[in-house]
């Protein structure tokens, strides 16, 4: 074989093998709305990387962070109609569109992480069945840390924050500045530091995790633990697009989401005391709410709840029901 036939070989071959490479490979997108080193990404990349591994490359899944390729609430959208395969969503975000969605999101209803698990229990069957009439169904999820308020002013009462500017992320968290007598304006995460900024936000409730990657510390001085609720993130799939893997691809998948779903509520819980000491590092008085603050919130709650359980009526009161009975203790 002469060197010019060599090397028409080697092409051929190699033109083979991408071939084959490329027919044998699916590419997903995961688009997601967190920061790129908030521990929800990472935990989606670590599953994206078990993914891979376990399908020998034939599975590639792109996590495209922080809202790049659909804002917070038009990733269930996309999964839905297929534009994204799967994605991560706040599954309070969608509560208007089903009272199950915010079930997660009553304020003190769940607030330690043994809570959220047995409300999780009662409230993932119930969504899921509601997700299958859409084509879609939850891979995993994995909880955020418990709420608490950032504010630019101390709070020692409710009546101190009277008409401050409050960034809301959902519409519990809309409906509750309205109860609370705040100014609300809706910013998604991706948008937070620029919103605290500019001034635009002034106090606002979410995770220990969320105050980091919004560098929140540089505009507010202030977080209590109010420990209002854990909201959960859940990756959701789509149903055709699962089908269409082969078995074991599908195994593959399923194996990694529940690593990733175990990884994920174990990292949350465990990185909480470290996320809150880096925003005392960064120079934010991190504090439990004084009892005056703490029963008002506790009132605004009660109402929530029943506001809740009257839009969700007959299920949600039922539901909150069974939840009760898994949590004797349970207010
Ligand atoms: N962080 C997200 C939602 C809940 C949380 O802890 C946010 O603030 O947008």
């Amino acid at each position: 074989m002469n060197r010019s036939t060599l090397a028409r070989l080697a092409a051929a071959l190699a033109c083979l093998g991408i071939a084959g490479f490329a027919h044998a490979q699916t590419k997903w997108d995961l688009p997601s709305a967190y920061a790129p080193a908030n521990f929800h990404t990472e935990n989606l990349e670590f599953f994206a990387k078990e993914v891979d591994a376990a399908t020998g490359g034939k599975l590639k899944i792109n996590v495209h962070s922080n809202a790049s390729l659909f804002k917070a609430t038009e990733i269930k959208r996309a999964v839905q109609g297929g534009q994204a395969q799967l994605g991560e969503i706040l599954l309070v975000n969608y509560e208007n569109e089903n009272p199950l969605f915010g079930m997660d999101g009553i304020p003190f209803l769940a607030t330690s992480y043994a809570n959220a698990k047995s409300l999780q229990d009662v409230q993932l069957p119930a969504l899921d069945k509601y997700l299958a009439g859409q084509g879609m169904k939850i891979l995993y999820t994995v909880p955020w840390q418990p709420q608490g308020i950032y504010s630019k002013k101390p709070v020692n009462a409710l009546a101190d924050m009277k008409g401050m500017k409050w960034r809301a992320y959902s519409p519990a968290t809309s409906k509750m500045a309205e109860l609370m007598n705040l100014q609300p304006v809706t910013i998604q995460a991706a948008e937070l530091s620029q919103a605290l900024a500019t001034g635009v936000v002034e106090t606002y409730i979410s995770s220990s995790a969320t105050g980091i990657d919004s560098k929140t510390y540089e505009s507010l001085k202030y977080f209590y633990e109010n420990q209002a609720w854990i909201p959960k993130n859940a990756v959701l799939i789509n149903m055709k697009a699962f089908n269409a893997l082969d078995k074991a691809t599908q195994d593959a998948v399923t194996k990694a989401a529940a690593n990733a779903q175990a990884r994920g509520w174990k990292i949350s819980e465990e990185k909480e005391a470290a996320f809150k000491q880096v925003l005392r590092d960064k120079g934010m008085n991190v504090q439990p709410p004084s009892a005056t603050f703490a029963a008002d919130m506790s009132k605004i709650g009660a109402i929530m709840l029943s506001d809740w359980e009257k839009k969700s009526a007959p299920q949600g009161a039922e539901l909150i029901a069974q939840y009760r009975k898994l949590v004797p203790a349970a207010k």
